[in-house]
């Protein structure tokens, strides 16, 4: 039986829609959490406390109420991409449970709760007819989280783009200009009443360098030239949706997310260095900089020059928005080396598991607490970014729920390492102005599956019920208002 029958069978998933929120989790009044030297108020009164999630990994209901088919849909079906060929059918089916998990996160003593709108939800053929219950269904997410006093941070675009502007050549095509402005218009018109901060795209060098790429994630294309084209959409999108935004909604407070990390070279060779010099620019700058009017770096990597074969006369300028924040999402550091035969353009990545580091997660990532300080510092030398805020942070360990408790200690350590790093930054100088964990719930990782647990809440997968992890506890005590 695989997880969508036993769910079925057991009636959980129509039960997960009726049950009564506080049955699902308990609050003890007293808990063994230690808090660090460093307080909340160190950071300032204005400093957002949140968490990140995406659409497609929680909420499940994939066919529900007349939501169209996205890549993710058809990629995690196709036998043999994703570990144990599990797909976001299910996921968390927050669909059917958003009232409790927007109560667990407003308990928590979070400010923010960031969530993506699946664009096929909204318009199941990627343009054209609106689904009103799409709209519904956001429309109810945002008004719980304003019930619960939680602000909501919506993501336009968290990866699932839908299959029908795929099969029309999806990022690669230029009229994905236009595809991705209607759908921005509706999101403003239908939302900017009452969501005002909004974060245009989720973490492109990731989307385009695994979707176009390597194929690893949806779509699963291999195709450098395809990618440069797609870059070059992706950065024009995200630009003018800017501008949408901008004209539409009332005192937004517009931004984008990158992923980013330090990258370091394994030896002070000059062949290492200029390798890392390269990779800098995929991993780092390839986004941000024509968004602040700094055009592609292809003086660092050449092969980014082939792009201007896909511009029109006035792209250059019309790369450029003035962004109100951006936002960076770090997990670890980048160590990479110059290897003659390594594909991509002689880089070689060194990986964790072979460097021999003190501390891994699940995703074999190195815990790297300085590497967020050292991003920060590193993205606050360009001059015109207003605000940084780390729209997520996290990490994904092997949680054990023991009874009804998970005693991740190691992510709390994680959060205790990474906070004094951003506090530490911001001390210095840097405009950073929230922090907002990856991720509420444990979900659905993308081409690995469930088994990499990022939560601040245990997910049960089989009942669908929900734990409250330590770490979750460790940021209620911390956020508690005094
Ligand atoms: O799960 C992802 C998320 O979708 C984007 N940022 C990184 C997270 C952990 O890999």
């Amino acid at each position: 039986m695989n997880r969508r029958e036993i769910l079925q069978a057991s009636g959980a998933f129509l039960f997960g829609a009726m049950i009564a929120p506080d049955t699902l989790y308990s609050f003890p009044e007293e808990n063994n959490i230690i808090l660090p030297d460093f307080k909340k108020d160190d950071f300032g009164k204005d400093f957002l406390w949140g968490t990140a999630t995406a659409s497609y990994q929680i909420e499940g209901a994939h066919t529900a109420d007349g939501k169209g088919v996205s890549i993710w849909d058809t990629f995690s079906h196709i036998n043999g991409k994703i570990v144990n060929n599990e797909n976001g059918d299910i996921a968390c089916n927050f669909y059917n449970q958003y009232p409790n998990d927007i109560g667990i996160a407003k308990k928590l003593n979070l400010d923010v709760f960031r969530f993506s709108t699946a664009w096929t939800r909204l318009l199941p053929n990627g343009t054209g007819k609106v689904n009103q219950k799409g709209v519904d269904f956001y429309n109810k997410i945002i008004d719980q989280c304003l019930k619960n006093g939680l602000s909501p941070w919506l993501t336009l675009y968290h990866w699932d783009l839908p299959q029908v502007l795929e099969d029309k050549g999806g990022w690669a095509n230029r009229d994905m200009i236009d595809w991705f402005s209607e759908y921005t218009n509706l999101c403003a018109d239908k939302f900017g009443d009452r969501v005002k901060n909004f974060m245009i795209l989720n973490e492109p060098t990731i989307f385009s360098m695994l979707g176009y790429l390597t194929g690893k994630h949806a779509p699963g294309h291999t195709d450098v030239t395809k990618f440069l084209k797609v870059v070059h959409h992706i950065s024009m999108v995200q630009a003018e949706a800017g501008r949408i935004l901008r004209q539409k909604v009332k005192n937004a407070n517009i931004g984008t997310t990158y992923s980013c990390n330090i990258v370091q070279p394994f030896t002070d060779s000059e062949e290492d260095k200029k390798a890392c010099e390269k990779l800098d620019v995929l991993i780092n700058r390839m986004y941000i900089e024509p968004a602040l009017g700094l055009g592609y770096a292809s003086e660092s990597l050449p092969l980014l020059k082939n792009i201007e074969k896909f511009m029109q006369p006035d792209d250059l300028q019309k790369l450029k928005f003035d962004f109100d924040f951006i936002g960076i999402q770090n997990y670890t550091r980048i160590i990479a080396k110059y290897d003659e035969k390594a594909p991509l353009m002689g880089i070689k990545f060194v990986e964790a598991k072979d460097r021999n580091v003190p501390n891994m997660t699940t995703m074999k990532w190195e815990v790297y607490p300085e590497g967020i300080y050292l991003i920060l510092k590193q993205f606050a030398k360009y001059k015109n970014i207003k605000k940084i805020i780390v729209t997520e942070n996290g990490a994904a360990f092997d949680d054990k729920l023991e009874g009804k408790k998970v005693h991740d200690k190691n992510r709390v350590d994680f959060f205790e390492g990474y906070l004094a790093q951003v506090l530490r930054a911001k001390k210095e100088g840097v405009p950073v102005d929230g922090y907002f964990v990856w991720s509420l719930l444990d979900n659905y990782e993308w081409a690995e599956g469930y088994f990499p647990r990022f939560g601040l809440v245990y997910v049960d997968y089989k009942t669908q019920k929900r734990y409250i992890k330590d770490s979750g506890y460790w940021f209620q005590k911390f956020l508690k208002k005094r």
